[in-house]
């Protein structure tokens, strides 16, 4: 019997691995923590070239999508998916329903990413780029407050925060030091160690793209590599 949940992905330019889709790793990290292995199969989309069978499912035409083929439940939108997947398998226990101060302490890292790569104004790259060190900065500080009992946002265990944000870190790693020359300040040093053990984890190892994919995906948007 085929399994009852599908998750599609972003797919990497191979079209069979995983993509760089920070959003598609939050999803395939939390349901693999979740859910048994047997009972979800992975679907890899171009989404340069989408499928109409996955249009028809999402018209939206965005990943990732979970589908749930014995309810006939299609959800298009990660934090959306998680609280689904939590409701049918509350345990581990991934905090889900978390609601704390390391919520506000990543929420602008990946929109202020974005606007940094994206701009197109080398007037405003300066401002851009303060931002974002802020943002950094301000999960750094979150992270020495003692807030964090253990090596992850919340605990010892990865949670479906840290699900969420790491995804987003190693693109700001990556795409920022590819098209601004931008690298995470040494002096964040609990964040340093934060991303350095998060990335360690086995089951980030096992969705993560590689660094050449999280590239072409900015690309697409049609960014300038600053010399
Ligand atoms: N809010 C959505 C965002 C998903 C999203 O932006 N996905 C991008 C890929 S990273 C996408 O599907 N874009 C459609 C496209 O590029 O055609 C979520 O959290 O799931």
């Amino acid at each position: 019997m085929a399994p009852r949940f599908n998750i599609y992905v972003k797919a990497a330019s191979d079209g069979k691995s995983v993509g760089d889709c920070p959003f598609s790793q939050r999803v395939n990290m939390y349901a693999r923590l979740k859910i048994p292995a047997d009972q979800f199969t992975l679907i890899p989309v171009d989404i340069s070239n989408k499928p109409p069978e996955f249009l028809s499912l999402n018209p939206a035409g965005t990943v990732p999508v979970f589908e749930d083929t014995e309810k006939n439940v299609v959800i298009a939108d990660s934090a959306k998916i998680t609280a689904y997947i939590h409701e049918l398998f509350p345990e581990p226990d991934l905090q889900q329903n978390y609601n704390g101060p390391a919520v506000e302490a990543c929420s602008g890292i990946f929109p202020k990413l974005a606007a940094f790569l994206k701009n197109k104004d080398p007037s405003a790259t300066p401002a851009l780029r303060e931002a974002l060190e802020e943002e950094l900065t301000k999960l750094d500080t979150y992270l020495q407050s003692g807030g964090c009992q253990g090596k992850y946002l919340l605990c010892d265990t990865v949670s479906e925060l840290d699900c969420s944000i790491l995804p987003k870190l190693r693109h700001v790693q990556v795409a920022a030091k590819y098209f601004q020359k931008f690298e995470i300040p040494e002096k964040l040093t609990a964040l340093q160690k934060y991303i350095k053990d998060g990335q360690s984890c086995e089951v980030f190892q096992q969705t993560a793209c590689k660094d050449e994919e999280i590239i072409k995906g900015w690309s697409r948007h049609g960014l300038v590599k600053v010399d």
